[in-house]
């Protein structure tokens, strides 16, 4: 949980946040302070934050892990739907990765295959070069360089 923050030592001593927890952005640090930085939003189930900084997927998915929550992990079409309308227009990280399996994507929090997708056609395509899902700004699903600074969506329930 504290892997990013003590690697990000540095540039956090060198940003004045309120609190303590600060997050890379692009080579600039943010305050995440643990908390959304814009507010949970409900549905269903599931609150959601979206996170309007870039951060590598990893990164990211630490960054979730400080507000209690985890990378965005879609479940169905009703569920992409809802999240499609507020993306729209930028490109988000989200928890999926095949990493470990390659050619396999699944889910790293809940450690499950991916039941609904919504590829773009064509893709998955990166193979070893791309571990990491993206949705892109029309909702299609990309498989992605982990290395990339994107927004993110955490979700909890
Ligand atoms: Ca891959
Ligand atoms: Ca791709």
């Amino acid at each position: 949980m504290g892997h990013l923050f003590h690697e990000l030592a540095g540039s956090c001593k060198a940003t004045p946040c309120k609190e303590e927890c600060v997050a890379l952005s692009n080579g600039k640090p943010f305050c995440i302070n643990g908390k959304c930085p814009t507010s949970w939003q409900i549905n269903g189930e599931k609150k959601y934050c979206f996170v309007n900084n870039s951060l590598n997927w990893q990164a990211a998915k630490d960054s979730c892990t400080w507000m209690e929550s985890h990378l965005l992990e879609i479940e169905s079409e009703d569920e992409q739907t809802w999240i499609q309308i507020k993306t729209s227009g930028n490109r988000w990280w989200m928890g999926g990765t095949d990493e470990e399996s390659e050619g396999t994507f699944h889910w790293k929090y809940s450690k499950t295959t991916l039941n609904y997708t919504n590829w773009l056609k064509g893709e998955p395509n990166g193979g070893t070069a791309e571990n990491c899902l993206e949705m892109r700004p029309e909702g299609l699903w990309n498989d992605k360089p982990c290395y990339y600074s994107i927004y993110y969506i955490c979700e909890k329930r």
